[in-house]
């Protein structure tokens, strides 16, 4: 039985090292030396070259080497397989950490204290609210958004979070649909973006949901804080509400265009923190052995876990 590893941007080597490891009785290929395409039970992608799944008429399952899998969408040729993402507490709590983080840097004023130290300025002048009087509002309520949800409000945040169905959580006001998107934003200082992209989440960062964002909270206006997917943000609103002060600052990991051209005007701006979409990387040794245990159940006659639902993208 073989494996098909189709990846772009990422070195196959240690991927290919790691499942053959894990899988000794599975043979590994990768586009470039794949023979016997009647051979292929599992493709594991992250963004595979349009086409490269096609004609694999034994094809079981599609893993993406990412929680994310809207990278594979635009390939009209991706085969009918199961997809299933990752659900791993590896990448949730490397998440969880830049998230605790960027709200921290925010909350704490990181930056005000970065520019005194440059210029050996000792000023403890303006004060510092307590977290349970800063409100965070956290887009998307699953195993990421949940996640940093409890965490932030372990450190004592006020934390709400929207999802497209409703949930329950414990010490979190959780809200959902349209009305629940409105009241989350009317009562958010700090709005922490983890929705998956999809037809609906598409452009939803953007000039009107930032305007109805809280006013009067501790910070002098709103910040926003994204590690879901670029395409999720329109980069010009949120330049021009940096410019006028809708948004006071903001912490991106994702970007329209990867890597971020050095054109960019959010390179510019003291008040937003830039990180190069490795908020929650893939660690190999970690994913490559969820891959793993997922192929081997399935072998043993258990159900696929983590399956996308293809219909609503996520
Ligand atoms: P999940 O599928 O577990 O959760 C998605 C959440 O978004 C759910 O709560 C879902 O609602 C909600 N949602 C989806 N569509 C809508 C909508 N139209 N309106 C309201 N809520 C919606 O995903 P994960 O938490 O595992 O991951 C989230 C995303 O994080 C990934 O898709 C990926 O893009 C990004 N990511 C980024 C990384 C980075 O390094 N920057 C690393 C890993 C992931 P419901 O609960 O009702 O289904
Ligand atoms: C992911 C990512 O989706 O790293 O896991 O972006």
């Amino acid at each position: 039985m073989s494996i098909l590893l189709a990846v772009t941007g990422w070195d196959p080597g240690v991927w290919v090292q790691r499942m053959r490891a894990l899988l000794p009785d599975h043979r590994i290929t990768t586009p470039e030396t794949l023979q016997d395409r009647a051979a292929i039970r599992y493709a594991v992608s992250w963004r595979h070259a349009p086409g490269a799944l096609a004609d694999l008429p034994n094809l079981q399952a599609i893993f993406s080497l990412g929680a994310g899998v809207d990278h594979m969408f635009g390939d009209p040729q991706l085969p009918e397989a199961p997809i299933v993402r990752i659900v791993d507490p590896d990448l949730r709590d490397r998440m969880s950490e830049w998230v605790m983080l960027h709200t921290l840097l925010h909350h704490r004023q990181q930056r005000r204290y970065d520019r005194q130290k440059l210029q050996r300025i000792w000023d403890d002048d303006e004060s510092q609210p307590a977290a349970r009087d800063v409100r965070v509002g956290i887009l998307g309520l699953g195993v990421l958004g949940q996640d940093a949800a409890r965490k932030l409000s372990m450190m004592g945040f006020d934390v709400a979070g929207w999802s497209r169905s409703p949930h329950r959580i414990e010490g979190i006001a959780c809200l959902h649909g349209g009305e629940g998107l409105d009241a989350l934003l009317a009562r958010t200082d700090i709005l922490v973006c983890l929705l998956p992209l999809t037809t609906r989440t598409r452009a939803i960062l953007n000039a009107s949901v930032f305007a109805r964002l809280a006013k009067g909270g501790r910070f002098g206006g709103p910040v926003l804080i994204n590690a879901g997917r670029g395409a999720l943000q329109v980069e010009a609103d949120i330049v021009a509400a940096l410019d006028s002060g809708v948004l006071k600052a903001a912490s991106l990991d994702v970007f329209e265009t990867e890597p971020l051209p050095a054109t960019s005007p959010l390179w510019t701006y003291p008040n937003v923190f830039i990180t190069p979409h490795n908020a929650a990387i893939s660690e190999p040794s970690a994913v490559a052995a969820y891959i793993a245990g997922q192929i081997l159940s399935l072998e043993r006659g258990q159900q696929l876990e983590n399956v996308v639902d293809r219909t609503r993208g996520y």
